[in-house]
């Protein structure tokens, strides 16, 4: 072979790997779209049904010189080259610690949520009467807890059980912290709700059953009021990541993720504390991470324990649920501590040093 040919052949490679770089790229560009897609649903991002779909119609379309095993070999380098593309673009959502490395800190009135210090957020878990939230709150502002939360919209498993009162039980929660130079949170239920709840609280609640209301977390993600999102009842920690992503992506940043307690088979505790997701949570997001220690446990005994993991695992607070008297509460009256045993409680925390701020007022 003459030295002339051997140079027209490796210019002619040249141009084919500028060729196969096009097609690649364009290829890549597919996969980029398909990725999307499959962001934040529970498809899988490797298909191989779909992988051994295409290997077929290739190797059926091959004609050589390649042989078809080295055919499948190239082609499955590609798939895998794409799905860590799919993989490396999912890591720059809005709420990625990709995106920002430092730690979102969110204040509220005299509270600041993130910044190392744990909070505590409590009050009982619905808002019954103005002397039941006179008696939770003037308590609750003794023992240095102000961030006061209270149901007013339960969205609750049976259609029998009480309801909440609606927009009278957000006014009297609001009222009773003003009151006591206290904040408040609560959950809202409907998207047509949001806007008009910024009035009366400081932060807006999305429950476990609505993580993957879409339209409520849009009309979330519209306001300028910090949201407080909780996973929902059987939703992955990728989920709860990506429904945190439809509040961002609106332009609303604070957003503060709570683990609550998944569903298994284990019944000894109302639902599982996944106790993992919340330093995973804080790996993966830079959003401040609570744990509410009374939905996911449901039972008062284990309090102590569970609120020392919760914040040893990196918490930036707590959920607590209290009431002035739980035996007649009118909903989740098992799990609510009475105003001693969350004093108790507090305390406990406070003197093995696992919460610093919320001192007692003397
Ligand atoms: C693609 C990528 C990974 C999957 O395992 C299968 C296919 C590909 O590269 O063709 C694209 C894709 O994500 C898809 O078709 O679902």
């Amino acid at each position: 072979m003459s030295k002339a040919r051997f140079e027209q052949l490796r210019e002619q490679l040249d141009q084919v790997n500028l060729e196969i770089l096009e097609v690649l790229n364009r290829r890549a560009e597919l996969v980029s779209e398909i990725g999307l897609l499959k962001n934040g649903k529970t498809t899988e991002r490797f298909d191989p049904i779909r992988e051994k779909e295409m290997l077929d119609k290739v190797v059926a379309a091959n004609e050589g010189p390649f042989q078809n095993d080295t055919i499948r070999h190239l082609f499955k380098q590609i798939f895998q080259a794409s799905l860590n593309l799919q993989e490396e673009e999912k890591k720059s959502l809005l709420v990625s610690r990709k995106t920002k490395a430092a730690d979102t800190v969110i204040t509220v009135g005299p509270l600041t949520i993130g910044n190392g210090s744990p909070v505590i957020i409590s009050g009982p878990c619905s808002v019954e009467t103005p002397e039941q939230m006179e008696a939770v709150a003037s308590h609750l502002k003794k023992e240095g807890v102000v961030l006061l939360r209270g149901g007013a919209y339960k969205p609750r498993t049976s259609p029998y059980d009480f309801q909440g009162l609606g927009v009278e039980g957000l006014k009297l929660l609001s009222e009773t912290a003003k009151r006591h130079g206290m904040v408040c949170v609560s959950e809202i239920v409907a998207p047509e709700d949001v806007e008009m709840a910024c009035e009366y609280l400081d932060i807006i609640q999305i429950g476990a059953r609505n993580m993957q209301n879409f339209e409520l977390l849009k009309a979330a993600g519209n306001v300028r009021k910090p949201i407080l999102l909780k996973r929902g009842l059987s939703a992955t920690i990728e989920e709860l990541v990506y429904a945190a992503e439809y509040i961002a992506s609106r332009g609303n940043s604070q957003i503060i993720l709570c683990e609550r307690g998944i569903r298994t088979y284990e019944k000894a505790t109302r639902n599982t504390l996944d106790i993992s997701a919340v330093p995973i949570l804080k790996q993966e997001t830079h959003l401040p991470v609570i744990v509410d220690i009374s939905h996911s446990t449901g039972r008062k005994d284990i309090m102590f324990p569970i609120a020392k993991a919760a914040i040893a695992v990196g918490a930036d607070g707590l959920i607590v649920e209290a009431h002035n008297e739980p035996a007649v509460a009118l909903s989740d009256a098992k799990q609510q501590l009475d105003l001693p045993q969350l004093s108790n409680l507090l305390h406990d925390l406070r003197t093995s040093g696992f919460l610093k701020d919320a001192a007692p007022v003397k």
